[in-house]
């Protein structure tokens, strides 16, 4: 076992302890023996050194043309490329998921920072006539301010990549939070910004735990933004505190996402889909497919054949390459799981594979919970409505598109949803018809792009979208600019062009009305 790696937060550019000196510890959730790393357990005299050196790097930030904060940008891309097997494997170890799902997640931030440093070189505003003679109006993007950002465990690189590149190519400067269970990937993508040439201060990482160091983060006056990734009840938290603050608040939450397979379907694809959504990175996505609904003449075809390939996938060590699923990140997570488990079969579902922890020689030392499937569930359930974040995949009948729509709509949350069939009509109907934020035709609910926007409807956000140009409305401020060059007054709504006002005289039958 490798010694612990000492890590430290970075502020203005230096790596520095918490000023209490406290510590916390990362452990492997595969071997939880295992201690990883020793990161600061910060407190909220860290958040307000980071903050004071965040708000002292902006002005020269702001200033500096978008095309060279790119630059910065263009590097990390290629360290993060160089590094990216170390990088994966170290988040494997930290937080679970199977190697090549840490590798996808590296390969989000490198796309993440091309795509944003592309974006340095539009940034694109409007121009657009005025309605008076010799004036000029356009419209410029300018940052925010200072952002907080806290985000969760589950993509530990790529979700802080999706706040801090947009975040910083539009201008802004940053303090970040890590989860704590996961700080690690997020630490490698700091080292990396700094390799990179990152000015002091205008990126500033603090360790420690949401009571304490989100909490002082949300709390801070010099912080113009919050974007938040995590549960829909501690979002409404953030949310709440944002709004007393006047601080702009971009959150991104829960799901409740649904796979649906109609009669029509390619079954063999429609099976690939639901495991890979159910159990893919252990069902801890926030926008894994944790309903399956069926048409009821498939349904006991697919349910036979879900379970049979289901049986076949392996729980263990990430890093051993004949893995399916990954440890589940920390034991207040597996106990969440459980009682979801338990939650199902009072409710009357049956409980058809799984449903146990697994102790056994081949997972001791490790927080590991077997993919587990209910069937019969009906839409009201508890397990058909609330987010478990675990592998539990709910399989609901359904007769027909327009009831399968109905079940995919009724729950609190609007992330992402997918339908299998062959019949473009109805594909297309249920794309317009299902009130989330993602959807997908024949693909499983996961897996979404970076270019695009990504977030949800509902409990799952609050209207803003992380990810592809969509992101830079949260990192940005319009400003709208006139430019008289007429050399004399002009009242706008009221000054005509030339004595006259062509086409606006009123209809001489209107006048007789
Ligand atoms: C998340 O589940 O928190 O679309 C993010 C996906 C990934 C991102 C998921 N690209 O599943």
């Amino acid at each position: 076992m490798d010694k612990p790696k000492t890590c430290r937060n970075y502020i203005r550019g230096e790596w520095l302890e918490s000023r209490s000196g406290n510590v916390m510890e990362v452990r492997n959730p595969a071997a939880t023996d295992e201690v990883l790393a020793i990161f600061p357990r910060s407190g909220e005299e860290d958040v307000a050194q980071a903050v004071e050196a965040a708000s002292e790097a902006l002005p020269h930030w702001r200033r500096t043309p978008a095309p060279k904060r790119a630059e910065i940008l263009f590097r990390v891309a290629q360290i993060l490329e160089e590094r990216k097997e170390f990088f994966a494997t170290e988040m494997t170890r930290e937080m679970g998921k199977v190697l090549k799902e840490s590798r996808g997640d590296v390969q989000e931030a490198i796309d993440m920072a091309w795509f944003m440093a592309g974006e340095g070189r539009r940034l694109y505003g409007q121009t657009t006539p005025s309605e008076l003679a010799n004036k000029f109006a356009m419209s410029l993007r300018e940052p925010v301010g200072v952002c907080g950002m806290i985000t969760p465990w589950n993509f530990p690189m790529a979700i802080p990549s999706w706040k801090i590149f947009p975040a910083m190519i539009c201008g802004n400067t940053v303090v970040i939070k890590p989860a704590e269970d996961t700080p690690l990937s997020c630490y490698h993508l700091i080292q990396a910004l700094a390799e990179a040439g990152l000015p002091r201060g205008v990126v500033n990482l603090v360790a420690g735990v949401g009571e304490e160091v989100g909490a002082a983060l949300v709390n801070h006056p010099g912080v113009h933004l919050i974007s938040f990734t995590g549960s829909t009840e501690t979002g409404r938290q953030v949310s709440m505190t944002c709004a007393s603050g006047m601080k702009r608040c971009h959150l991104e939450m829960g799901g409740k996402n649904v796979i649906i397979i109609l009669e029509d379907a390619n079954l063999d694809l429609a099976l690939q889909g639901a495991l890979w959504g159910a159990f893919g990175t252990s069902g801890q996505r926030c926008t894994a497919a944790s309903r399956i609904v069926v048409h009821n003449h498939v349904y006991e075809e697919f349910l036979d054949r879900f379970i049979g390939s289901t049986e076949k996938l392996r729980v263990g060590n990430g890093l051993d390459p004949g893995t399916h699923l990954g440890p589940i990140i920390n034991r207040a997570q597996l106990s969440k799981v459980q009682q979801y488990v338990q939650i199902g079969l009072q409710e009357g579902a049956r409980l058809v594979f799984g449903g146990h922890t697994l102790n056994g020689p081949e997972h001791a030392g490790g927080i590991f919970h077997e993919p587990t499937i209910f069937c019969e569930v009906t839409p009201q359930m508890r397990i058909a409505q609330e987010e478990i974040f675990g592998p539990v995949a709910s399989v609901i009948r359904c007769d027909g598109l327009e009831s399968a729509i109905a079940i995919g709509n009724n729950v609190s949350y609007g992330l992402s949803a997918s339908i299998y069939t062959s019949d473009i009509q109805r594909a297309f109907h249920a794309m317009r018809e299902m009130n989330t934020g993602i959807f997908y035709v024949n693909a499983p609910t996961i897996g979404a792009e970076i270019h695009l926007p990504f977030g949800g409807t509902k409990g799952s956000g609050n209207g803003h979208r992380e990810a592809g140009v969509a992101a830079l409305e949260v990192y940005s401020e319009w400003k709208a600019v006139y430019i008289d060059y007429s050399g004399r007054l002009q009242k706008a709504q009221i000054s005509d062009y030339s004595g006259f006002r062509a086409g606006v005289s009123r209809p001489r039958r209107m006048e007789n009305l």
